[in-house]
């Protein structure tokens, strides 16, 4: 099958959607934010996997289209839900590095705001750590002017880079991902509980706050307490889903 080709009519043909999956508080166990993860329904394959599709509109030219296309349809889904709803919810969204490259970023963010009616602190943008250090002081000025509209930034995936918190440090960000490779083991190890703990602590000492991603578990979700994480995303408390579904369950932790 040729998925290039075939991405290039997914978002014309509305093959795409988001599904969202909730981060919680760990001060007070509720859902404070959800990330909008991208979905393909491709016409006779099925379902395809982010994973799969998003490196292949990397290669080409699709992701500014598929990502403008990402930020318009959350920004604007979420922005009924918190009025409906009465809800305080941040959206994360992904962008990969051909976005932040992109000098029509921030005007997109910016319109993507005002045409939702999303206030720019209910957005929190992820970047990882190949974005990062490809052209670290491009990539410092991309994030200085997304920070000047007002949005927050996070570093995803954290720990399967090359970043140090050193390099993190300098950049204009508000919070860290901790990658959930460190956190699937977390009940079995006690080098990773070490390690998960000095990355909390280095994070806080350089003023960001901690997402630890991946937890499925609640014995995971108590030790990551322990260790003075801030916020929990994963499985326990929920797949990605349709915003619709997440937002009739309790969003608070179980
Ligand atoms: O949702 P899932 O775990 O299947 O996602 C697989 C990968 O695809 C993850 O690395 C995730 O960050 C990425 N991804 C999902 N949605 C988006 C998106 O909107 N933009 C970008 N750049 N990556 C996304
Ligand atoms: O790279 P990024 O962190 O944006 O990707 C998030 C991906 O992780 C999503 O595709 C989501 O489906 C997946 N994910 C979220 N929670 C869990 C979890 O608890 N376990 C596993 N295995 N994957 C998860
Ligand atoms: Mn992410
Ligand atoms: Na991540």
């Amino acid at each position: 099958m040729d998925l290039e080709q075939d991405l290039r009519h997914a978002v014309g043909r509305n093959q795409l959607w988001v599904a969202y999956q909730p981060v919680a508080d760990l001060r007070t166990d509720r859902t404070v934010a959800v990330e909008g993860l991208l979905r393909w329904h491709h016409p006779v394959h099925g379902p395809i996997s982010p994973a799969e599709f998003i490196p292949v509109a990397e290669e080409s030219n699709l992701i500014n289209s598929i990502g403008a296309h990402m930020l318009r349809s959350a920004t604007h889904q979420l922005a009924v839900e918190r009025e409906r709803h009465h809800l305080d919810l941040t959206l994360n969204a992904n962008l990969s590095p051909r976005q932040l490259d992109d000098p029509g970023l921030p005007g997109l963010v910016e319109r993507a705001l005002a045409d939702s009616g999303l206030p720019a602190r209910a957005l929190c943008l992820e970047i990882t750590e190949e974005a990062i250090m490809q052209d670290p002081a491009a990539a410092a000025r991309a994030l200085e002017t997304l920070r000047g509209l007002g949005v927050s930034l996070a570093i995803d995936d954290f720990g399967t880079g090359y970043s140090s918190l050193a390099q993190i440090r300098r950049l204009p960000l508000d919070t860290l991902k901790i990658d959930r490779s460190f956190i699937t083991d977390l009940s079995e190890s006690d080098e990773l509980r070490v390690i998960v703990t000095s990355i909390v602590t280095m994070a806080h000492a350089i003023g960001l706050d901690v997402v630890a991603e991946g937890v499925e578990t609640a014995h995971q979700l108590d030790l990551l307490r322990t260790i003075g994480c801030d916020h929990v995303q994963g499985y326990y408390l929920s797949r990605p889903i349709p915003l619709d579904e997440l937002l009739t369950s309790p969003l608070r932790i179980p």
